[in-house]
């Protein structure tokens, strides 16, 4: 290895010190809010609202979770408190006690202003207690999903729900950082030169 690769690895390993990487974590309840035009079911003085959709409550008790009043297609949207780098969607369907609740759904991204970032396939659901967990490859800037259910059983009936991912980070350097790789290709640029007049 000569030492202009060595310089040049040395510029890149600073660069890659100097980026901070922040551990993916949930983004639950209050990084979440959700709207709907859908209506919602009531039984006696029960309500289920589309506020039990991030409410923290996963449990089967007290019936906790939004229910469509008999709907079974429709849009739930789901707006972040800030842009995030999102790699999964967590679903806590409809317990299987009647087997009601999502059966089918799409999820489509949109960025701070607006702008679609892309869509999921019509992705799969079942009936159980368990949280279904949906990976997928990073979508970047995220500030909205829009939730599409597709098809239900009897009607949509979801408990909670959550995202996977970091808050997304400018794709400008900081300017120490800036001021880094700068001095360093300014190093590789000079050692360069000297090898090229020797
Ligand atoms: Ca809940
Ligand atoms: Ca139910």
């Amino acid at each position: 290895m000569n030492r202009t690769s060595t310089l040049l690895g040395a510029a890149v390993a600073v660069f890659l010190l100097s980026t901070p990487v922040a551990q993916a974590a949930a983004i639950t309840t209050t990084q979440i809010t959700p709207t709907t035009a859908l209506p919602f079911f009531t039984y006696g003085s029960q309500q289920f609202t589309i506020g039990q959709i991030n409410d923290g409550i996963t449990a089967d008790s007290p019936f906790n979770g939004f229910a469509s009043n008999g709907i079974t297609a429709g849009r739930i949207t789901f707006t972040l408190d800030q842009t995030y780098d999102i790699n999964s969607f967590t679903l806590w369907n409809d317990i299987n006690v009647v087997n009601e609740g999502v059966r089918s759904f799409k999820l489509t991204f949109e960025g701070i202003g607006g702008n679609s970032l892309g869509s999921s396939a019509v992705l799969t659901a079942v009936s159980q207690l368990a949280p279904q967990v949906y990976s997928f490859a990073n979508v970047a800037g995220v500030k909205t999903v829009q939730l599409d259910v597709v098809t239900s059983n009897l009607q949509i009936e979801i408990r909670e729900v959550a995202f996977n991912g970091v808050p997304t980070v400018s794709a400008v350097p900081e300017p120490e950082t800036y001021a880094l790789m700068l001095a360093g290709l300014g190093l590789v640029g000079f050692m360069a030169r000297r090898r090229n007049s020797a």
